[in-house]
């Protein structure tokens, strides 16, 4: 069961019994064995599932409770704590990093369950908090894991050691971490090995690298889509190895819930971060109730507030922007910008998700992944133009053929797909300097978020937005109607 099959299951049993006339112990009791059975069929470990009938059980005292919104307000929020306190992994300081003193970072898992590209988001993330994070690659086993590592580490900018010809991962391991704390890198990063499956010789292998690093944290990443194998494959690696968090991964896709919850029962460490997707910046911290909420189809605000933020242009950059633009000096280089600040924001559908009330009405699948497929490719047109060609504002500089030549040999594409491009651009330029017109920026995007100025900071967010991307999410009058919704929420 997907994850938002399982939120949707939870909401249905609560929903049921807010409907019962009375709520009595009967009546919670279906509620909670429903709820139950939605658990185990996503894949949460029977024990925990139990625990959490219990828990729920005892936090709720069906006789003594006044009115009947009263009690269904008790039960939901009894049901919520006891899935934060599933996902309650102990103290989180533990897994954070010291300044200023080289931290040794061990990834683990099976193969395939996404270490490498972790790993690259990790450093990725820490390299933009100021940390200066270094690659090891101590994988010899999988052919080919070297160059994975290292081109991850090249697109992402940060120093990376392996071997073509050293076959024992402990040794170069051990190299690669006194290399890079010579160099005074603070984050050394290990990547290990993986194998299809839990064998003894990938746990002995994961000791030896463990005795010959001391790391200060190993990381388990966990493929989110495993299913009921979850709770066993996360306490092998526990048992073997000083496993503190876990990573869960590919989110985006059909991942079950219940793996999530499992992990952290396994290894009694706390989740850290979420892969939700193959680039480098489909990775977020993970947050238990928000995690929680979005399960149980409350939908997360917060997260998406979080994303825009990180996307959007710091403000002074912000404030030439709007100004340049409401001059109408709209360059190829904003559009390229804004191109990549929607690619950054991830596949729409993620966004939408995460917006409540919306995350059933999603669009038909493939078609954000055509308009990214060709945002892309116009990007790829633009990396072949020179700067003075980014930042000129006139379409005269499509008139001449040998450019339009330049761009498509540049580019590996056709003229016409160039002409394509010039279509876009005009078509962006107006729309933008027309909507742009008088629009005054979003203040309190960057202070405290309440609900009131959230829905306004929504609001003109999506004026922001490219106008086919507004048409995607279902024009301003849904935008709209979503707004009430929200409001109506929180
Ligand atoms: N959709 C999605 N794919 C992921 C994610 N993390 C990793 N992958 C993909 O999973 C595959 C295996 O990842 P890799 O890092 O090589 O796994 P490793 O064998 O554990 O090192 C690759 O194709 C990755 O692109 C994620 O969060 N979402
Ligand atoms: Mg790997």
């Amino acid at each position: 069961m997907v994850l938002a099959e399982l939120g949707q299951r939870i909401s249905h049993a609560l929903a049921s019994m807010s409907a019962a006339p009375v709520i009595d112990e009967a009546v919670l009791d279906a509620c909670l064995k429903e709820i139950a059975t939605a658990l185990l069929q996503a894949d949460v470990n029977v024990k925990l599932v139990a625990n959490m009938r219990n828990g729920v059980k005892k936090r709720v005292n069906v006789e003594q409770m006044a009115g009947g919104l009263n009690k269904q307000r008790v039960v939901e929020k009894a049901v919520f704590e006891e899935l934060c306190s599933m996902l309650d992994g102990g103290d989180s300081k533990k897994t954070e990093l010291k300044k200023n003193k080289p931290n040794v970072v061990m990834f683990v898992g099976l193969q395939g369950a996404g270490k490498t590209t972790t790993c690259t988001k990790y450093a990725f993330m820490h390299k933009k908090k100021g940390f200066k994070p270094a690659m090891v690659c101590a994988d010899t086993f999988r052919a080919g894991a070297f160059d994975q590592l290292k081109q991850n580490a090249t697109k992402a900018q940060i120093p990376f050691y392996g071997s073509y010809q050293e076959t024992d991962p402990a040794l170069i391991a051990a190299q690669g971490v006194e290399r890079f704390k010579e160099e005074k890198r603070d984050l050394i990063i290990v990547d290990t090995s993986g194998r299809h499956k839990q064998e003894e010789a990938l746990f002995e292998e994961m000791r030896q690298v463990a005795s010959a690093v001391k790391p200060d944290h190993v990381i388990f990443v966990m493929d989110g889509s495993i299913g009921q194998a979850a709770y066993d494959q996360a306490k092998a690696f526990h048992d073997s190895v000083d496993v503190g968090q876990v990573i869960i991964t590919k989110l985006d896709g059909h991942a079950r819930g219940g793996g999530a919850l499992s992990a952290v029962a396994a290894t009694r460490s706390p989740i850290t971060f979420i892969g939700t997707g193959e680039h480098m910046h489909e990775f977020e911290p993970f947050q238990t109730q928000k995690f929680v909420a979005r399960l149980l189809g409350k939908g997360d605000l917060g997260g998406l507030i979080d994303k825009m933020k990180d996307v959007m242009p710091e403000e002074e950059q912000q404030e030439e922007l709007i100004n340049k633009i409401s001059k109408g000096e709209f360059s190829l280089r904003i559009m390229y910008d804004q191109f990549a600040n929607i690619m950054r924001m991830g596949p729409m559908s993620q966004v939408m998700s995460m917006i409540p009330g919306l995350s059933n009405m999603m669009m038909p699948p493939g078609h954000e992944k055509e308009s990214q497929a060709r945002m892309k490719k116009y990007m790829t047109i633009m990396d072949s133009m020179t700067d003075k060609e980014l930042d000129s504002t006139s379409t005269k500089i499509f008139s001449e053929e040998s450019r339009i030549m330049r761009w498509a040999r540049g580019s590996g594409t056709s003229p016409q797909e160039v002409q394509l491009l010039l279509e876009e651009y005009k078509r962006l330029s107006k729309a933008f300097t027309t909507t742009m017109k008088g629009m005054k920026l979003p203040k309190n995007l960057k202070g405290d978020m309440n609900p009131r100025n959230m829905q306004q900071s929504i609001a003109q967010m999506s004026k922001m937005l490219p106008p086919n991307m507004l048409k995607m999410m279902g024009g301003p009058n849904a935008l709209q109607n979503m707004m009430k919704q929200m409001e109506g929420k929180f």
